[in-house]
């Protein structure tokens, strides 16, 4: 099952005698959804996603060994990281650790290009560059698929943003031992021929979420009784999107795209309490985007866990595309993205 990458994002232990090294990644927004978890601990997914990786907002973290200090150090954006923030972090220090055989604290310190409160989720390129810089700085050698089954650990879509373009993130082997599940879930690069995307993002509200992802996918697969039919039809978007990909097919892929994530808020919708995303303005882009296809532009609409939404079209239509979402748009903003590249670490001599 293992897929066939041998290059070693993370080199041996000699270029990195400094105890030191910092790594960027970007964030990935979901072709098709990672919702539910079936393994919190390892951080397990119910179904198969797949995700474009953004040329925008990259994440850049140091990682340093401190050998004279007595906790981990966490900075983000320049202020101390304190509470959850900062525990999600030392976790995975501790995984990274155990790893690496290794018990020195380190500093660890990370800046996002995400504007504060774009309501952009950051925990994908955040956990993919301190998954990068923290095994390079423990001395782990990893390649690719160990380096995203470990950015896996910190947060699942994680796993995505170790590779640029697009990428696959296979939930695994639901049987067998933990170690066995473990170790099948990780992802790979899928190559798209002939696609040329652009993903728009209509900010209708920066604020933050009332609930967690993390929490609202628990609540949807505890509760939702519109769960299991998403996650079996997740399956067969799955292989539709991989022919429509291979095949270059954009509005094949957007249509595909938008029925996934539609069906995704629809199993929200249908929990219990009901976990809603959507907003009034969220509904007000979907329109604009239905009135871009009837004339003629294919422009296709997916959601997160918020009310911004993602709007895949041509690049050659991006501009057109951005004018008419932002048109129907009373407050907040619009940017363009482009596939971007995975996650590498930085020189030493630009640290
Ligand atoms: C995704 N989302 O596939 C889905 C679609 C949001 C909606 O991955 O609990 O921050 O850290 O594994 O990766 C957001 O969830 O969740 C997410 P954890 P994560 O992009």
């Amino acid at each position: 099952m293992h897929a066939d990458h041998p290059t070693t994002l993370v080199p041996p232990l000699e270029d990195n005698l400094a105890g030191r090294a910092t790594a960027v990644a970007h964030p990935n927004i979901a072709l098709i959804k990672y919702w539910g978890k079936r393994d919190e601990q390892l951080v397990l997914p119910r179904v198969d996603s797949l995700s474009m990786t953004l040329d925008i907002f990259p994440t850049t973290t140091c990682v340093r060994l401190a050998p004279q200090a007595e906790h981990d150090q966490v900075t983000l954006n320049g202020e101390v990281a304190r509470g959850q923030a900062r525990e999600r972090v030392v976790a995975f220090l501790d995984l990274v650790r155990a790893q690496a055989r290794k018990k020195l604290p380190a500093v660890v310190d990370s800046e996002n290009t995400v504007p504060t409160g774009a309501g952009l989720a950051s925990s994908a390129s955040g956990f993919a560059a301190l998954a990068l810089a923290a095994a390079a700085a423990y001395g782990l050698t990893l390649d690719a698929t160990a380096l995203s089954r470990l950015a896996r650990r910190g947060s699942g879509s994680a796993s995505r943003s170790v590779f640029g373009s697009f990428a696959l993130w296979h939930a695994g082997l639901a049987t067998g031992t933990a170690t066995e599940a473990d170790l099948s879930s990780y992802a790979e690069p899928v190559p798209a021929p002939g696609l040329d995307p652009a993903l728009v993002i209509a900010v209708v509200d920066a604020g933050p979420k009332a609930v967690s992802s993390r929490e609202a996918m628990r609540r949807t697969v505890d509760t939702s009784p519109l769960y299991e039919p998403w996650a079996r039809s997740s399956k067969d978007d799955l292989k539709d999107m991989r022919t429509a990909l291979d095949r270059g097919d954009l509005a094949a892929v957007g249509e595909i795209a938008e029925r996934n994530a539609l069906g995704m808020h629809a199993t929200m919708l249908a929990a219990r309490p009901a976990v809603r995303y959507l907003a009034p303005a969220t509904l007000t882009v979907l329109d604009s985007v239905l009135q871009l296809r009837r004339d003629g532009i294919p422009a296709y609409a997916t959601m997160d866990a918020g009310p911004n939404v993602k709007v895949l079209c041509r690049r050659t239509d991006a501009r057109q595309v951005a004018d008419t979402v932002r048109s129907a748009m009373t407050a907040g903003s619009v940017l363009t993205a482009r596939p971007g590249p995975g996650a590498r670490l930085l020189p030493q001599d630009t640290r």
